[in-house]
């Protein structure tokens, strides 16, 4: 049993990591454009995570019964002044996301839909990880400088950085 409320709520989420899947893919073009390659890559397998996100979003939903709903996702931006700028946009992406989780939480919380609940805690979680990857990047993006001596610099340390976390 879940309420109409909860499923329109779920169903909005749905757009936010399509957006969220969007807004990387284009970042990793723009960075692919600037000869960044490891910053194109971070992004991309982003873009494929919250791609995922969606589809287990979309999978909860089917599978209590409602229909899943793709509704309109608006058009990322494309035009980005620095790769330093980039960064501090999917850091304040991030952000976004996790308000929105959390509005989702006290959602199912207040609904006393437990199964919901419990549900979106993986999501809680994959935040605070998210969260923490995306502002490590940004640190040291601050860090190097962004300058154009020093994007090279920047782009082998969002290699580094990558490979650690999917190690990890
Ligand atoms: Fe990067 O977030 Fe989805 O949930």
């Amino acid at each position: 049993m879940i309420s109409k409320n909860m499923v329109e709520a779920l169903n909005r989420q749905i757009g936010v990591e399509f957006f969220s899947s969007n807004i990387y893919l284009q970042m990793s073009s723009w960075a692919e454009n600037q000869g960044l390659e490891n910053c194109a890559a971070f992004f991309r397998k982003h873009a494929e995570e919250e791609q995922m996100h969606m589809h287990k979003i979309f999978d909860y939903i089917c599978e209590k019964g409602e229909l899943a709903i793709i509704g309109q996702i608006n058009e990322p931006p494309r035009d980005y002044v620095s790769i330093h700028s980039v960064f501090e946009q999917a850091y304040k992406h991030e952000q976004f996301v996790t308000k929105s989780i959390n509005d989702l939480v006290s959602t199912a919380y207040e609904e006393k839909d437990w199964a919901t609940f419990n549900f979106l805690q993986w999501f809680v979680e994959e935040q605070v990880e998210e969260e923490g990857l995306f502002q490590k990047v940004l640190d040291k993006v601050k860090l190097i400088g962004d300058n154009s001596d020093s994007l090279y610099f920047i782009d082998q340390e969002v290699g580094n950085i990558s490979a650690a976390s999917a190690a990890a």
